[in-house]
């Protein structure tokens, strides 16, 4: 079997708990070939000039875990510049969001050239490489003109908005063609990927060879859909275990008169964490039988803090929480409870499990995993109600959940009355239905359908015409 190695921005410890279902799925796969974990230690060096440094290798078990630091002046153009402050805003649809200043993709590309060059000595000529994420989309470009021939692979963890959005990304061209130095690119939904056909047939004319495979730039690329999933056994088994439980039977204690509404997310514009106010908001105005009755818990953990666009969402969310306490709040009720933090990923399973409904309804998401989680943690005797964001990924797997548009306060506020309402019956046939899917596509089956077609998949030619 050959070596896996997976790239990524950042690397998880994959003996850690609190490492999530991605570095759980991606570990077991990496352990079962003793692969390597490549990726940027977190560790930023503050002195200018100071060199880029070695790589420091470290075993987690059958795991080399193989990280690089950066220096302030990279990790400010590549990480905050470009990756978060071109690329996610883009690719999420806000473009009003997006700063594009010349001298980020020069950093983009100079820790793309730093990771290919550390990369390369450390590989194998039989290693399969998987790349995560927008942050380093030219990598396998950066590693072919170093000679690497290796299969190599590319997810891509967030959405790819429509040809004409992308196009708006000065040297978009240059992105895209950098793509087709990988041998399969993976995209969350079935949307992203056919935004991405239709971006390859009109603007870099590329030839369509029938199921996903696009020829272009000297390159075949094999493209598809492959929608990420949780480890249910393990969210399951997080659910029973003493802390999950603990937190279900406090919360239960709590709001014992209530029924809950939770939402958990990082703090970001793309979430639609305003809307979601406004329409919680609307459902109290409208419906005063909810007043005392039911109390939206909303955690929202700290995120990018130093890209600006991050703070003005803190002090809207801030604001609108505060006003519809002021005026729908009573002495003995609060209609929101929001915490600016992040929970313990052992006690996310109990408070999923004690809420009646989730609202997740982003603006735009590549899948959403607190989607699936909220399922897997539900009693299937008594479960709750996912409303959710028709503009999630998650949305085009999860059809029973109550679909909703955040831009409609008025939809979003009447499908949360909905499934407050919802009877019992109702709510065990949903439920029924969305365990099924999350349990057929759990993480890993999208590891093993991913490396499965990588696999197979193979550009004809090597070389570096795209460069
Ligand atoms: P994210 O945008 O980070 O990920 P998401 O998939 O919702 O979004 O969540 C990732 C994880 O973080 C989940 O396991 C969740 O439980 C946890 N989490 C979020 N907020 C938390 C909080 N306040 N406290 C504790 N834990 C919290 C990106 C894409 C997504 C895509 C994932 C995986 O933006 O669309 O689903 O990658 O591909």
């Amino acid at each position: 079997m050959a070596r896996l190695v997976v790239v990524s921005n950042r690397i998880a410890d994959p003996r850690k708990t609190a490492a999530g279902g991605l570095a759980v799925a991606l570990a077991e796969v990496l352990n079962n070939t003793g692969g390597m974990w490549f990726g940027w230690s977190g560790k930023i060096l503050e002195q200018p000039g100071e060199s880029d440094g070695d790589v420091k290798l470290q075993q987690a078990g059958a795991v080399k875990l193989a990280t690089i630091d950066l220096t302030r002046e990279d990790h400010d153009a590549y990480y905050l510049g470009y990756s978060n402050g071109v690329l996610w805003p883009v690719f999420h649809y806000r473009l009003d969001l997006a700063d594009f200043d010349a001298g980020y993709i020069a950093g983009y590309r100079r820790v793309n050239q730093l990771f290919a060059r550390k990369l390369a000595p450390l590989l194998k000529d039989d290693d399969i490489i998987w790349v995560q994420d927008y942050h380093l989309i030219p990598l396998a470009a950066e590693l072919r003109a170093l000679g690497c021939n290796q299969r190599i692979g590319f997810f891509l963890h967030i959405p790819l908005p429509p040809p004409l959005i992308l196009a708006a990304i000065p040297g978009h061209d240059w992105l895209i063609r950098a793509l087709f130095a990988y041998d399969l690119a993976g995209f969350q939904s079935k949307a992203d990927h056919s935004h991405f056909s239709e971006y390859v047939r009109s603007e870099a004319h590329a030839q369509d060879l029938g199921e996903g495979r696009w020829r272009a730039f000297n390159r075949t690329l094999q493209a598809g859909a492959y929608p990420i999933g949780i480890d249910v056994e393990e969210f399951v088994g997080l659910t029973e275990a003493p802390e999950g439980r603990e937190m279900y039977e406090r919360m239960k204690r709590e709001y014992s008169r209530r029924k809950l509404l939770v939402g958990v997310d990082r703090l970001d514009y793309s979430k639609g964490l305003p809307h979601r106010m406004r329409a919680f908001r609307e459902l109290l105005a409208r419906n005063p039988e909810t007043h005392n009755s039911a109390t939206l818990i909303q955690i929202a953990s700290p995120s990018r803090e130093d890209v600006s666009a991050y703070s003005d969402i803190l002090h809207e969310l801030e604001s609108l929480c505060g006003s519809i306490n002021g005026n729908f709040g009573e002495l003995d009720w609060m209609p929101v409870r929001y915490m600016h933090r992040t929970v313990a990923r052992a006690r996310l399973p109990g408070l999923y499990r004690a809420s009646r409904v989730a609202l997740v309804t982003p603006l735009r998401d590549g899948m959403n995993l607190v989607a699936k989680e909220f399922i897997a943690a539900q009693d299937p005797e008594n479960p709750g109600v996912l409303v959710l964001s028709r503009f999630a990924g998650a949305a085009e797997q999860l059809r029973e959940a109550l679909l909703v548009n955040p831009y409609d306060t008025e939809g979003t506020a009447s499908a949360i009355h909905l499934a407050l309402q919802m009877p019992l019956e109702e709510r065990k046939t949903r439920h029924q239905a969305l365990m099924k899917t999350i349990q057929k596509y759990d993480v890993h089956w999208w590891c093993a359908s991913f490396l499965d077609t990588l696999a197979q998949a193979r550009s004809e030619e090597s070389g570096t015409p795209w460069l």
